[in-house]
């Protein structure tokens, strides 16, 4: 049980002026509301409405991992206000609700409990339903759609033939990240820690396979540069992790000849450098050691010690191979590189400082500015040349390379010149005798999507020996998955669980007719969350993928709500998505997101929840023991959105106390017989109005848990004014209270509809209209300013209190009064403002 619970009613009753009254009783007020807002479809979004502005807020659908949790319950509050608010200012608001139904654990569930992933996937889904339908968020029950289910997944296999039609799908091999005990790829994102698997933590290896890609590296550039559009918007730390993962890097590439050896013949190979204008300092070149270009540049006489330094590599991630503090190792691969301006001849070197699938997979080793190369050189006994001169002390001696700004020296060439500039040239030079070119090298890797697991979308491909690769035609579509496989059928056995499902696998080619088989592979799931949010608009349809016509109506996403987690792979696969269907004219815009918040994480005792830690806190126990509306106030008054909320330092009893009062303050007015006073107190209607106009401007700026503390001001006050002899009947009191259930409907629902209706108003409160503040009531807050010259009081002003330091200077510096001390003394030197109550004016 949870101490505290039974406060909440006590106090109610304690309070209660009258034995007859009902009090506050969380559970009959949910059991009151939430059979009527389903009934009367209250949330329901007019997509065909055109008279009104359409408002999308979209939260990130749920994974149906089991019930909910205290992290949904925290992002799906906080991704109601602005779905609430933009209702009550009259907007068409579209608040979908789906799930992201597939996915691995479906299926290890499956295999353990012997059955079909879809039995665990819908159960979860029914039971996390039911916790949204009664956590009251204002979503659109119509829009719902599972990714799992056939009629969302044939159109995520259409948009991926789409794709392959463009040129954005294809196969290649290559080595993949391999999870041995997942028995499954996974993608470079899903690779953590010390290169374990994000699921498993068992540590990842390396496989060639042929995989599918999308090629959103075609993208790179315009994924970088339309961020523009979302600049401000989202958050910086989100857009420059974006940036980052792009890597764009500019510098040039740089040819240069492999010798011949003994039998093996004289060949080229280019390096990516950001840096040509260190070329006179490059002394050996290193390629990547597990590159396939090592293997074709070794001798043989140091060729199984290639193999054997590749062998100890094992699964070290990319990271620490790149990290500052490895231990430099290598092999010599007994070829040189000849240097393209002075022919002097540089040993080639195997290491795992450089990464295959980066660049060339090959580096120019300039150790004199690059400290890796440094390291390497040191480790090696290879030269140092020094061709910046950055006046730091010489790199071999230093220990560090000097990477910093600086004079071009030794590089005859461009000798003198300044780091920027000797770029420019060492580039002008290269491309001048077709020995390298200006050129741009990004981070990004392409898209690789295909998963040997059957919980997911079957890639719509068959293999036929007399035509490859043949698309299943459009009215094929869905390629379904089997429904009779269960348990040890699924378990992994490092390929595809559909492939040894020969009923499957074996069909006509549809180009040919002869025998074929086809794809075995699956989506990641991340190819079905990457385009949800338009489906939303038409879940149903079966004639097309969504309405263009309707998703240019309510898209982009004016707000969308989710983990920072997602501050990456998802939210660039949307953005990706987004672009290729702009391409293909089936959308009118190139963001699917206007605006990206991220909420904060709920901790418990300054820690994340976690099964580990016992610290776990169960979301149905809160609900049960303080109600909906308490829970959800908590996590929107315990802190700014975007920040973490600590359950341990939270009071759930509080809140529920805060609302009984708010309550009991519509019913009070609603039992009090008509109004007493006609024109109303006047200091209450100020405060109500106050909170009113700063209310608008808080929920803008996404301060929801300000907006909390100034309701709470607006209900004492309201009380204050029935207990200081105004009653309840007062017009004044009554208008406090409608504004209070108004406000507190964006996060307390269930409360603010008994609120309105005993206040006398047909439900639902979330569509009524947002009050309007009466400017003359705001009162403005003053302050008195003092004005000084040289430090003595010279005049006084009434200002704002909430004036700015530059404002407040500029009044002062205008008045009169001291103007005149201004000109006596020969004018200002300087203003020193501490606002808001002093600004001293030094002069002469
Ligand atoms: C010579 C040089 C001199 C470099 C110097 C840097 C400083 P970013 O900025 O991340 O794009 N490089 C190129 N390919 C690589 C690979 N496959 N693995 C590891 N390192 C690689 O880094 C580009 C720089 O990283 C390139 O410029 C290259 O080293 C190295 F004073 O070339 B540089
Ligand atoms: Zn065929």
């Amino acid at each position: 049980m949870i101490e505290g619970a039974l406060t909440v009613s006590e106090t109610a009753a304690d309070v209660q002026p009258d034995g007859q009254k009902k009090s506050y009783d969380f559970q009959e007020i949910e059991a009151r509301w939430l059979p009527f807002w389903d009934e009367d479809g209250t949330f329901a979004a007019d997509l065909e409405d055109l008279s009104r502005p359409t408002k999308y807020v979209c939260d990130m659908f749920p994974y149906p991992s089991g019930d909910l949790h205290m992290g949904h319950a925290e992002a799906f509050a906080i991704g109601d206000v602005p779905a609430r608010y933009a209702r009550l200012r009259g907007f068409n608001v579209l608040h979908p609700i789906g799930w992201d139904s597939f996915g691995l654990p479906a299926e290890n569930a499956a295999i353990k409990n012997n059955a079909h992933p879809a039995e665990w996937t819908y159960r979860n889904i029914d039971t996390q339903a039911a916790s949204f339908k009664r956590y009251g968020i204002s979503t659109d029950w119509s829009t719902r759609l599972h990714t799992s289910d056939q009629s969302y997944y044939r159109w995520t296999q259409w948009l991926f033939l789409k794709f392959y039609e463009q040129g954005l799908a294809y196969r290649k091999d290559s080595p993949v990240n391999w999870c041995p005990s997942c028995q499954t790829v996974l993608a470079n994102e899903q690779v953590i820690g010390d290169g374990v698997c994000e699921r498993c933590k068992t540590p990842v290896t390396k496989k060639s396979l042929n995989q599918w890609y999308f090629k959103i590296t075609d993208y790179a550039d315009r994924l970088l540069d339309d961020m523009e559009q979302l600049q401000g918007a989202w958050p910086e730390r989100v857009l420059a992790m974006q940036r980052n993962w792009i890597g764009r890097s500019t510098g040039a590439s740089v040819s240069y000849t492999i010798e011949a050896a003994g039998e093996m013949a004289e060949t080229q190979t280019d390096v990516f450098t950001t840096r040509p204008d260190t070329l006179y300092g490059v002394t050996f070149m290193v390629v990547a050691a597990d590159a396939e270009l090592a293997s074709e540049l070794v001798i043989d006489a140091h060729r199984a010690e290639l193999e054997e330094y590749r062998a100890g590599l094992g699964s070290v991630t990319e990271i620490e191979r790149q990290s500052a503090d490895r231990e430099r190792t290598g092999v010599f691969l007994g070829r040189y590189a000849i240097h393209p301006l002075t022919g002097e001849k540089l040993p080639i070197w195997a290491s795992d400082y450089v990464l295959a699938d980066y660049g060339t997979g090959a580096v120019m080793g300039v150790p004199a500015h690059d400290q890796r190369d440094l390291e390497f050189a040191q480790a090696m006994g290879l030269d140092v040349r020094v061709v910046v001169d950055t006046g730091e002390e010489h790199p071999s001696a230093a220990g560090a390379a000097a990477a910093g700004e600086g004079t071009l020296v030794n590089s005859p060439e461009w000798e003198g010149l300044a780091k920027a500039e000797a770029i420019e040239r060492a580039i002008e030079v290269l491309s001048g005798r077709r020995l390298g070119e200006a050129k741009v090298n990004y981070r990004l890797r392409d898209w690789l999507l295909s998963r040997q697991r059957f919980w997911g979308a079957p890639i719509p491909i068959i293999h036929c020996e007399a035509c490859g690769e043949v698309p299943v035609p459009e009215d094929q579509l869905p390629v379904r998955l089997p429904t009779d496989v269960r348990g040890e059928e699924l378990a992994p056995k490092g390929k595809s669980p559909l492939a040894s499902l020969e009923d499957w696998v074996n069909v006509d080619c549809p180009a040919c007719g002869r025998p074929a088989r086809r794809d075995t592979d699956t989506m990641d799931t991340f190819v079905d969350s990457s385009w949800y949010y338009m489906r939303y608009l038409s879940p149903n349809s079966e004639d097309e993928v969504f309405s263009t016509e309707t998703v240019n109506r309510f898209l982009p996403v004016d707000q969308y709500v989710g983990g920072v987690e997602h501050a990456i792979l998802h939210l660039l696969y949307s953005r990706f998505f987004t672009k290729v269907l702009y391409d293909m004219g089936l959308v009118s815009f190139t963001e699917p997101f206007k605006a990206l918040m991220n909420q904060g994480q709920v901790l418990n005792g300054g820690k994340a929840m976690s099964k580990s830690l016992g610290n776990g806190v169960d979301l149905a126990e809160q609900l049960d023991a303080y109600g909906v509306d308490a829970v959800r106030l908590t996590m929107i008054f315990a802190s700014p959105p975007e920040d973490d909320v600590d359950w341990a330092d939270v009071s759930p009893s509080g809140a529920a106390k805060f609302l009984a009062r708010a309550w009991r303050l519509a019913q009070e007015v609603s039992s009090a017989p008509g109004a007493d006073r006609s024109e109303g107190a006047g200091g209450l209607r100020a405060v109500t109005h106050r909170t009113i106009a700063d209310a608008e401007q808080l929920l803008e700026a996404q301060r929801y848990n300000v907006v909390i503390a100034r309701l709470m001001e607006l209900v004492n006050a309201a009380r204050k004014e029935i207990d200081s002899g105004g009653g309840p009947g007062d017009p004044a009191v009554r208008e406090a209270a409608e504004t209070a259930a108004q406000i507190l409907s964006l996060v307390a629902p269930y409360t603010a509809e008994d609120m309105w209706t005993m206040l006398g108003h047909e439900p639902s409160v979330a569509n009524s209209a947002w009050p309007t503040y009466d400017e003359s009531l705001l009162v403005q807050d003053t302050v008195t300013a003092v004005v000084q010259v040289k430090g003595k009081l010279r005049d006084k002003l009434e200002v704002p209190a909430d004036i700015t330091a530059e404002e407040l200077e500029a009044q002062a510096l205008a008045l009169p009064k001291i103007q005149g001390y201004i000109e006596a003394d020969g004018g200002v030197r300087k203003v020193i403002v501490r606002a808001p109550k002093l600004v001293n004016v030094v002069t002469g």
